[in-house]
């Protein structure tokens, strides 16, 4: 376990360079190549390898202190009790490590005759503890979302998919489960911080075997040739990198050196900490970027260009944070409402804020008209009723939403004016060519809308499932991002509350949304006499930049048309 110094490199002749980042912790295993440090002259930035492979000591060198060649950057020590010690805290880390080293086809930094004393011996099945991260999964493109709630505690015993914390976004609050089981060791994350795709939220127990090897070992166990006989093998947990672990011939080497407590940060798995080259870093420098905020796609988790710029492209395909009041018009005056009685503050959810400044965006930004009809969906109602039976045959349930989806698909396929979006630069119209439908559901939490994907293609029975299970995913706050994109229409259903009529608001950046009240039983003159029907109040809001007015008349008309026979649904 020989340490040995490594020294600053000839930087081309460059001497008093500062070092603007140190890339490693004490306790980090480095392969050969792995950035040390990185420094920076007037002229670039350039980051100083490893000159071998091992476990770093000391760090001489710190963030603003100038170096020249021959200086001492780092203390480290043999590479493969830095495998078993990472190991023990961090697999994942360690794996990518003993890859990294094996991968550098450096033999002499693995103790070879060390793992001969196993003698191949089939090790006993035993139980043993490795940590793994559960991280933020794909959010469907979100960025810096909150923390809102933290759903566990430490020493929590985790099922596959219990809930771990809710993220919300602008559009949803969403559970974010846990892809396997364990114990919860630590929490990184606290209510309020911004999270994004790969940080991690906790640190997790999970139970591994210790097993002899098999001649059918995995593989997925990249390094294990390169590495000693036996072999920790992780029990297979979904979403988790199996490790190869640390072997038992080391695992007295490992007794003896103080084990080093690697946090996710110093791991560099999270954010706070990024791999990248000098051009890349000089680009993130030049943009303003944090690169710790941009996900990596690079070898060993290195940012490139091409994340950099996916990064830039995606925040700036962000929302405008807008201040919701103002808009040139005076503020109310605050008034201290304490005055005339008892009052309490409450915080509004970030769905409610960010609905309120939707609203007001849309209220102010788009000429509102409402056209109001009805449709008189006697006929329906006796068919809808008459399917109750097979409905729960097929444990589902069908309401008039679905038969309002579908009438909507197709008065959208007829008046594809209504299946627009207008351009910001006010000189175009993007029409769509699918016909993806919005349904407002009221949650605890605020309004959601999820969205329901091609409906003209689907029945009423697929347009049923998934109404009740979007509904449910709203309700339970398990919408991700992506289930709220990509409309091009909305359905706001008040039918099953009541009302006669409402004005709703138009969801840019789509151009209308059908509002629906409580079909109530009315007479209608049927040319000879009064008959009683049930008609339903249909209240289409519509921007009246893309919307005539006649257009209108004839949407609404045409859906009274479809609901009010629905052999029309077939043609
Ligand atoms: N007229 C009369 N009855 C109606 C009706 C209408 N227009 N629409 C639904 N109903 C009835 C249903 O048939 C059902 O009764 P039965 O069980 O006897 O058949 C009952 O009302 C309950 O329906 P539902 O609400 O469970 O289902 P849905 O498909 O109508 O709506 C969903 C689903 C998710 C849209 C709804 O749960 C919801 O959240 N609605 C609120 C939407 C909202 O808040 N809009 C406002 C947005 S603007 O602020």
């Amino acid at each position: 376990m020989a340490t040995s110094n490594m020294m600053v490199p000839d930087m081309g002749g460059a001497e008093n360079v500062e070092v603007i980042e140190i890339c490693v912790a004490v306790g980090d295993l480095v392969a050969e190549g792995d950035s040390i440090v990185v420094v920076e002259t007037d002229k670039a930035s350039m980051e100083l390898p490893a000159s071998g492979a091992g476990v770093i000591k000391k760090i001489s060198l710190k963030e603003g202190d100038t170096c020249s060649m021959g200086d001492l950057m780092v203390e480290i020590e043999s590479a493969e009790v830095a495998i078993a010690a990472v190991e023990s805290v961090h697999p994942v880390k360690a794996e990518a490590h003993a890859m990294a080293v094996a991968d550098a086809g450096d033999d002499s930094k693995v103790n070879r005759d060390a793992n001969s004393s196993a003698d191949g011996k089939a090790v006993e099945a035993a139980e043993t503890q490795l940590e793994q991260l559960a991280l933020v999964p794909d959010l469907g493109g979100a960025v810096d979302v909150e923390v809102i709630e933290i759903s566990v505690k430490v020493g929590d015993e985790l099922a596959e998919g219990d809930s771990l914390i809710v993220l919300e976004t602008d559009k949803a609050s969403m559970e974010i489960p846990v892809d396997f089981a364990g114990t919860v060791v630590k929490i990184t994350v606290a209510e309020g911080a911004k999270l994004n795709v790969g940080d991690t939220i906790a640190v997790i127990a999970t139970q591994a075997r210790l097993v002899s090897p098999e001649p059918s070992t995995p593989s997925v166990l990249l390094a294990a040739e390169k590495l000693p006989k036996a072999e920790i093998l992780p029990e297979p947990v979904a979403g988790v990198v199996p490790v190869t672990a640390a072997v038992e011939p080391l695992k007295e080497a490992i007794a003896k050196v103080p084990v080093v407590q690697v946090t996710p940060e110093e791991a560099g798995l999270v954010s706070g900490f990024a791999h990248a080259g000098p051009a890349v870093r000089m680009l993130a420098r030049e943009l303003g970027v944090d690169l710790s905020q941009v996900p990596a796609t690079g070898p060993r988790s290195r940012v490139l260009k091409e994340d950099i710029q996916a990064f830039v492209k995606q925040q700036l395909q962000q929302p405008v944070a807008q201040a919701v009041q103002g808009h040139g018009i005076e503020r109310p005056p605050a008034i201290d409402f304490s005055q005339f009685g008892e009052i309490e503050r409450i915080k509004m959810s970030k769905v409610q804020r960010i609905t309120a400044q939707n609203m007001t965006r849309s209220w102010l930004n788009v000429p509102h008209v409402t056209q109001f009809d009805h449709a008189d969906i006697t006929e329906l109602e006796v068919f809808r009723k008459g399917l109750k039976a097979e409905a729960e045959q097929k444990g589902t349930k069908v309401t008039p939403l679905p038969f309002m989806l579908k009438a909507c698909a197709m008065a959208l396929r007829h008046y594809p004016q209504f299946n627009v979006s207008l351009d910001n630069d006010g000189e175009h119209i993007v029409q769509k060519h699918y016909v993806n439908i919005g349904i407002a559901v009221d949650t605890p939490a605020g309004l959601m809308v999820p969205v329901i994907r091609d409906v003209d293609k689907k029945s009423i029975w697929q347009l049923s499932e998934e109404v009740i299970a979007m509904g449910g995913k709203a309700k339970a706050k398990k919408l991700m991002p992506a289930d709220m994109q990509g409309g091009c229409f909305t359905i706001s259903s008040l039918g099953s509350i009541g009302g006669t009529a409402f004005t709703p608001i138009v969801n840019v950046p789509e151009v209308a949304i059908l509002g629906v009240s409580k079909a109530d039983m009315q007479p209608r003159w049927s040319g000879s006499e009064f008959e009683p029907r049930l008609m339903m109040p249909l209240s289409l809001s519509y921007d009246h930049r893309a919307v005539n007015g006649a257009d209108a008349a004839r949407f609404t008309q045409y859906l009274a048309k479809v609901l009010g026979d629905i052999r029309h649904l077939i043609m």
